[in-house]
């Protein structure tokens, strides 16, 4: 049997999907409808009936469609794809979907903001939601992860707190989406051990530039365990194929009115056109003898696991290659439970893993009508499905026989119990034990040393982005108690930074900065050491009636078979014609396009069509804001003309005298006097220079790019 598809969520999901074209319009009772435009009534100007049935129904619905949204994670998107394991992993856990690279085992993700209504914006500074549903032969597995790799606090009976300090506040509901705002800074000034987690969410990862393009933490520490009860303690982390890459700022915010869409769009186009998302599996293993090796306490979830001190290995690879059909039926009725778990994969005594055991389950039941939610069709598993639970609102099964209850002798003793050696879920046979108290450990207690390795490990250009998201964040901050105590407990951490801080805020800068007293740095954090590839890149082509058609198509052909894609934009949409008569399509106009929906600018040549570009305060609009936002920008011929009419005049650009000569200047490259702009892989040529540019996804090496400067 081919084993690749062995359990297809697809062909379960099949017989859900209601395909409704060329269809007859019924009612939920199947009754054929002859008329939906007018209710019924006495006379064509008399009261509605009571007996229009079909109105009743219609309207009966429609004001009962929606459900409460998540008390968190509100805004998500899903999509379907799969999951290949690398390697047997027999020797650490007997999780049957981690053994076996032959299979493919269905999953379901759901990426998700986190503070925000359902209708807030996608490119909102906050941790990212990254949830996985493994649906494997043997049941199950959520792996319910964030993209930053630790949390606010240590205990999950902060939750309450927190999140009530960080959401609108309760007199006005504002801010929509943002921690810029007095109760969350309060809170955080209130709580040392949020320290870590702010300085995460201040920085780059906290504005991802594609959900396609950022990492997944477990953030809690699970076990692992084999078939001989040998435990490890785990991290696991989602690696994206593509590098992790962020927005800056001034982008994100334009993209949040210019598009809230933003990052479901980027995921739902790239799987429609193929480039399906793609996410290695990692795991760190710490061994039960080494649980106290370390200077951070490991169920700690206000730490990392530095990985340069435990390496994450890679276990397999999730490839996401499916939209969805339906989004409310799948992506909001989906459910997702860190207490999914399946054989080989246990709990620790991390405590804020503990409080979530407690709360998916809970919060579901309300959301999602009642204790049957596993049901709907999303949160099925593909393993068979047997037990004595009965009832409850929208029951679905429809459970056959007398017997509800174990053991029986009326059903063969059936459902009946499946012993540990034949793939019944047993539970790590820890040993616990420990007198009633409600204390924190004190192993909990360091707050500012891995922030302190945080800070160190970032690149100037992030901490230079730190610091400004905190002028941004505690610019909304109208009480100075509440900025004074955030420089304080910053001085903590980096007196220098807390200077930077307090500088840009109106409050007092520490009279005692404090010195570094930590080295060590994570190269592991910073994103200057990502992947770096232009693959999948949006490049926007700006050009009027009149632009130079061999040059676009040369760079485009290029630039598609590297795997980037273009956008032709014009005043209009509809076509341009070339200087040569050949027509080009265009795919946005100034209106609906900006250069913040784009990794990159290229300006083609044709002297008609440059002289207009350099008349339109749109398009000189539109490359001096993608150069402030370090984006490479490519200009060839006439094209040059345009960015030497911008703001980029300052980077070095080829002269008009000169003959074919390419200039590269921090990721503006120019070619004059040329023709053949290179096709794919010809090195040295303007197009595969270009290609190599805008890889290095962007240029703060520019003298525009504001750079932090250490004390
Ligand atoms: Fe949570 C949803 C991730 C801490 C309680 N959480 C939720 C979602 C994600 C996370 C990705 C959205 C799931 C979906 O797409 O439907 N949460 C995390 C991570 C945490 C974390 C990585 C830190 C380790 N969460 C956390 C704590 C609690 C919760 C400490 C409460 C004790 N989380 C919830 C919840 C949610 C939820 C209220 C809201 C919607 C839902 O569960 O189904 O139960």
């Amino acid at each position: 049997m081919d084993k690749t598809n062995e359990y297809s969520k697809d062909e379960q999901l099949k017989p859900y999907r209601a395909d409704h074209y060329n269809k007859n319009l019924t009612t939920n009772q199947g009754v054929p409808v002859s008329h939906t435009d007018d209710s019924l009534k006495a006379g064509s100007r008399g009261p509605t009936l009571m007996e229009d049935f079909h109105f009743r129904e219609k309207l009966t619905h429609f004001d009962h469609e929606r459900i409460p949204e998540r008390v968190v994670h509100a805004r998500g998107f899903g999509a379907h794809g799969y999951f290949q394991a690398y390697e047997p992993m027999t020797e650490f856990t007997r999780a049957s979907f981690l053994q076996d690279p032959s299979v493919k085992t269905p999953v379901f993700v759901r990426f998700s903001t986190a503070i925000g209504s359902r209708g807030s914006a996608d490119t909102v500074r906050d941790v990212r939601g990254f949830a996985t549903k493994f649906y494997t032969k043997e049941g199950t597995y959520d792996l319910v992860a964030n993209n930053i790799p630790v949390f606010f606090i240590h205990d999950a009976i902060k939750f309450p707190d927190l999140i009530h300090a960080l959401k609108p506040e309760p007199h006005n509901e504002i801010p929509q989406a943002s921690g810029a705002h007095d109760t969350f800074w309060d809170f955080v000034a209130s709580t040392p051990e949020t320290a870590h987690m702010v300085l995460w969410l201040m920085s780059d990862r906290a504005i991802p530039q594609s959900f396609r393009m950022m990492e997944g933490f477990s953030v809690n520490t699970f076990r692992f365990f084999n078939n001989q009860g040998k435990a490890h303690f785990v991290k696991l982390h989602w690696k994206p194929v593509l590098g992790t890459h962020s927005l800056v700022w001034d982008e994100a915010q334009k993209l949040a009115g210019k598009d809230p869409d933003y990052n479901r769009r980027d995921v739902w186009d790239a799987i429609n056109r193929g480039d399906f998302p793609e996410f290695e599996l990692g795991v760190q293993m710490v061994k039960e003898e080494d649980e106290f090796n370390f200077d951070f306490d490991i169920l700690d979830a206000t730490k990392l696991w530095p990985e340069e001190v435990i390496p994450v290995k890679k276990i397999g690879k999730m490839t996401l290659d499916r939209n969805v059909d339906n989004f409310f039926a799948e992506t909001e009725q989906v459910a997702f439970h860190p207490g999914n778990v399946v054989p080989g994969i246990d709990f620790t005594n991390d405590p804020l893993l503990q409080g979530r055991l407690f709360s998916y389950l809970d919060t579901q039941l309300i959301r999602l009508g009642g204790p049957n939610f596993h049901e709907i069709p999303i949160n099925r598993p593909i393993a068979p499905l047997h037990n004595n639970q009965r009832d409850g609102y929208h029951r679905m099964t429809i459970d056959k026989g007398r017997v509800s209850y174990f053991p029986n002798a009326l059903q063969g003793n059936s459902p009946h119990p499946v012993p540990d050696q034949e793939g019944g879920y047993v539970h790590y046979t820890e040993k616990v034990e420990g007198r009633k108290v409600r204390e924190r450990s004190k192993s909990f207690n360091d707050h500012y040393r891995q922030s302190k390795i945080f800070w160190n490990s970032m690149s100037p250009i992030e901490k230079q982005h730190i610091i400004e998201a905190f002028h941004f964040e505690l610019g909304g901050v109208m009480d100075k108690q509440v900025k004074q105590r955030i420089v304080d407990m910053y001085n903590n951490i980096d007196g220098h930074l807390a200077t930077q801080i307090a500088m840009g805020i109106g409050a007092t800068p520490p009279a005692n900065p404090s010195k570094a007293d930590v080295s060590d740095s994570s190269p592991a954090v910073s994103q200057e050491n990502t992947i770096k590839t232009a693959k999948t890149r949006q490049v926007a082509i700006l050009a009027e009636n009149g632009v130079n058609f061999s040059e676009v198509n040369q760079v485009m052909n290029a630039l598609n078979s590297a795997g980037l894609h273009c956008h032709i934009v014009s005043s209009k949409q509809g076509m341009i014609t070339g200087v040569d008569g050949q027509q080009l399509e265009v795919n946005k106009s100034w209106l609906g396009a900006g250069s913040v929906m784009y990794d990159a600018v290229y300006v083609p040549g044709g002297r008609q069509s440059v002289d207009q570009l350099m008349q339109l305060g749109d398009a000189l609009h539109f490359i001096n804001e993608a150069f402030k936002h370090a984006k490479t920008i490519g200009a060839t011929n006439e094209g040059v003309d345009l960015l030497t009419t911008s703001q980029i005049k300052g980077a070095k650009t080829a002269g008009k005298d000169t003959h074919a000569q390419l200039v590269k200047d921090q990721g503006v490259l120019t070619i004059q006097n040329a023709a053949d702009m290179g096709n794919h892989n010809q090195e040295g040529y303007f197009s595969q220079e270009f290609i190599n540019a805008i890889a290095q996804h962007r240029h703060w090496e520019r003298a525009n790019q504001k750079k932090f400067i250490p004390a």
